[in-house]
């Protein structure tokens, strides 16, 4: 397949951060540009520079409150005796301290200010096929030029400023969110500060290379008469991700003093063919190709277009490309190994009071965050994701015993469990109102994103090494916490919570269904693994007792499996309500599929009740849940409404506000058109939208460690070729006769089945 560049471009600067601003970043650190001329704004994020956890000024304790499960208990009881009034009255105790949840910070503004009379503008650029920021412009007749990377393999953001003749600027600081101390020595520039909440230290050192001078006075950096200039940007702080202290010993800086003298050395361009091999390694690992072109349209007009219905099929392809390519360019810039996950906007912040504090909401939008990682072949991606969950068992163990009666202590492994936000500081207690704070299935659901690293992967060592142990602490969370419901006949997580939406209820679908998922994963990886115990046995006997589905009278999938009583306060439900926390098991679950037909018409009829229009988030969410169906014409024009609705001129999605799950989860689901595997089997394109008739696609990941790729014109596949990484039996839906290798064979029920060797890439054709 050819390869594209896919570039976001623009020919005036950015004057809105949120909806303009370009991002660029290196996982722990992200840089967002305006671009412009007399002034360029890079805001500067270090994603662990967060106020709130362990402070000196309070009793930090993950937020939990002490011995709540008693009121837990009470609760439980008048739910199962009708007490409805009862219940509700005590829910405002089974909540968490918001003191000490804190907010992730802002680090900087950085503005790189020239001193032209006259400027003509050329154009900004981001390239994400090479993972670079451009910017170009015309001042008082000498042509600047700018380029940014952000180095996961050097550590640091790059800057190369150059004129075609002698340029003057000056770099200034500002909005940082504390006071700061300037040093500046040699043409390093540092600052440092301390954060008014809990003391949390960080720095960021600005290394200057120019062919001109460089002076520093009144806490300005002065560049004169540079023809090239570089720029060596670093942050640290002092956090670990270490329970209970989440510190380190000092605050870094003289590694951060050492990466930027040790870039220099090695040189822009140096720094830049190696970030751009790294970065390759991973997005090019996959591609798909819809037949998209563009020659002549900015990124803006491409979506004002688009929003106009004016654009050419080719050109609706080319943005259907980028922002599906945008997704894997975003995480790959925003989660990488040994740093937290991506946050609620990946890395990238310009506040100190961000929306929803900017963290880990676990009832839905990390999870979403994640959803592309490994059916577009970024698992690397996903690995700060196992270690946050892996990292939040200590304090989860402390909500765990004061919130649900579950015997642990500091090294008795028996259950941990964390509800709807949390921080890089162990936050896992319930949030501080009920009703969206409480969601004892999070973890279930965050376990069904790891359990899938091991799905798709195959990989046995990880899954032994780090995924089981978390996995078999949090079924020894639910194992002890289901309780048997006599009058439901069924086991039950009690009380229940659908994520913001409805009255308090027993063992509503999103508990039950989670919970059941869970289980089953479980089951799964410990037989795998060869492992048989009493924690299995226990998992084994409650799995068919969990019963998360029901159809309503009106032919819906229930939410909450009181609705159709008499007494069921319907006054808390919302007919367009933007979750569809009943139909997880429809995506990323694998419970509703077309094998049973009256749950997936009941799933579809539910689809439809919900309606189509939504937020940023929900639409991704839907066009994935409309690809399970299957229906990819419908899938197709919900995310047709998302990039008309719910996406800014820089591509970001938006709830509003920007918010990064969307793009992650529509890339999610344009995987999803083209690729399944959740069925038992490998399915090429089925949920294929009338819009991509032709196309291709290379090495999508497909579960049991395979890599697929296929052509297809008219909506007929022409040739699949399939790479396993292990010795395996592959299952894949064909045509009744076909070809694999030359040899001729024959489906049975439509699917072929045959012993794939490690190593080795089949070609298949049909016969
Ligand atoms: C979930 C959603 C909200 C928002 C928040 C960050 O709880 O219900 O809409 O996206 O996360």
């Amino acid at each position: 397949m050819d390869k594209k560049q896919y570039i976001l471009s623009y020919n005036k600067p950015a004057q809105s951060w949120e909806a303009e601003y370009l991002p660029i970043g290196n996982s722990r650190m992200g840089v967002t540009a305006s671009g412009g001329d007399i002034c360029d704004e890079l805001v500067i994020n270090d994603k662990t520079l967060w106020v709130g956890g362990p402070s000196p000024r309070r009793e930090y304790n993950g937020g939990n409150k002490k011995g709540v499960y008693k009121t837990v208990k009470k609760v439980q009881e008048h739910l199962y005796n009708g007490e409805y009034d009862s219940a509700v009255s005590l829910l405002g105790e089974l909540t968490g301290e918001a003191d000490g949840y804190g907010a992730y910070q802002k680090l900087a503004s950085i503005f790189i200010n020239t001193h032209f009379e006259n400027t003509q503008y050329i154009s900004r650029a981001l390239d994400i096929s090479d993972s670079i920021l451009y910017s170009e412009f015309v001042g008082d007749k000498i042509k600047v030029k700018k380029e940014l990377l952000a180095s996961y393999p050097d550590d640091v953001i790059a800057v190369k400023i150059s004129g075609d003749d002698s340029i003057s600027f000056d770099v200034t600081t500002s909005d940082t969110p504390s006071d700061i101390e300037y040093d500046f020595c040699d043409n390093m520039l540092t600052f440092s500060g301390k954060l008014w909440d809990n003391d949390l230290l960080y720095c960021a050192v600005l290394l200057f290379e120019s062919d001109g001078e460089v002076e520093f006075t009144d806490n300005k950096v002065a560049v004169k008469n540079a023809k090239n200039t570089y720029i060596y940007l670093c942050t640290k702080t002092d956090y670990a991700p270490c329970y209970p202290h989440y510190r380190k010993p000092a605050l870094p800086l003289d590694e951060a003093k050492n990466t930027v003298l040790a870039a220099m050395r090695k040189g822009f361009e140096a720094v830049k063919s190696a970030h751009i091999d790294d970065y390759h390694k991973l997005f090019e690992k996959s591609a798909v190709d819809l037949g998209g072109e563009n020659d002549k349209l900015y990124t803006d007009e491409l979506l004002a277009s688009f929003k106009a219905d004016t654009l050419l099929h080719k050109e609706k392809m080319y943005l259907t490309e980028l922002f599906y390519e945008y997704g894997r360019y975003l995480i790959i810039s925003s989660s990488r190994e040994g740093d937290l996950p991506a946050n609620l906007q990946g890395v990238w912040n310009n506040s100190n009071c961000p929306p929803w504090c900017c963290d880990y909401h676990i009832n839905v939008n990390l999870q979403m965050n994640y959803w592309h990682a490994y059916t577009t072949n970024l698992f690397d991606t996903a690995k700060p994701l196992v270690d946050f969950i892996d990292d939040m068992r200590s304090p989860g163990r402390v909500t765990a015993r004061e919130y649900y009666g579950i015997d642990t202590d500091e090294n008795n492994h028996n259950g941990w469990i964390a509800h709807t936000q949390a921080t890089p500081f162990g936050h896992t207690c319930p949030g501080w109102d009920f009703y969206w704070g409480w969601s004892t299935a999070a973890v279930a659901w965050l376990c069904q994103n790891i359990f899938e690293y091991y799905e798709f992967s195959a990989d046995k060592e990880y899954l032994k090494d780090k995924i089981y142990p978390v996995l078999e602490e949090c079924a020894k969370f639910y194992t002890q916490w289901l309780i048997f419901d006599d009058k439901q006949n069924r086991y039950v997580s009690s009380p229940s919570y659908s994520p913001e939406h409805g009255p308090v209820t027993i063992g509503n679908t999103y508990e039950q269904s989670l919970i059941e998922q869970f289980y089953k994963d479980f089951v799964r990886c410990s037989e795998d693994l060869g492992i048989e115990n009493e924690l299995t046995q226990r998992v084994k006997e409650q799995l068919p007792l969990l019963k998360p589905y029901a159809v309503s009278k009106s032919g819906l999938i229930k939410e909450w499996f009181e609705e159709d009583d008499e007494d069921f306060d319907h006054s808390k439900t919302q007919k367009y309500h933007r979750h569809a926390s009943h139909l997880l098991g429809l995506y990323p679950g694998k419970q509703l599929t077309p094998d049973n037909k009256a749950l997936i018409e009941a799933a579809r009829a539910s689809l439809n009740d919900r309606g189509d229009d939504s937020t940023g988030w929900s639409r991704a969410y839907k066009t994935l849940l409309w690809t399970r169906i299957p229906d990819g014409n419908r899938a197709y024009s919900i995310f047709s409404g998302l990039l008309k609705t719910c996406v800014f001129d820089n591509l970001w999605d938006f709830h509003p506000p920007f918010q990064i799950d969307g793009n992650f989860g529509a890339t999610a689901a344009i995987a999803e058109m083209l690729i399944q595997s959740h069925r038992g089997f490998i399915e090429i394109l089925p949920a294929l939208p009338d819009e991509f008739a032709d196309g291709e696609f290379t090495s999508l990941c497909a579960r049991g460690g395979f890599e697929v790729s296929a052509k297809w014109k008219n909506g007929e596949i022409e040739e699949i070729t399939l790479y396993s990484n292990y010795n395996a039996p592959c299952r894949i839906k064909l045509p009744r006769y076909f070809v694999i290798l030359g040899e001729a064979y024959e489906t049975i029920d439509g699917i072929a089945q045959f012993d794939a060797e490690e190593g080795m890439t089949y070609t298949i054709r049909e016969m």
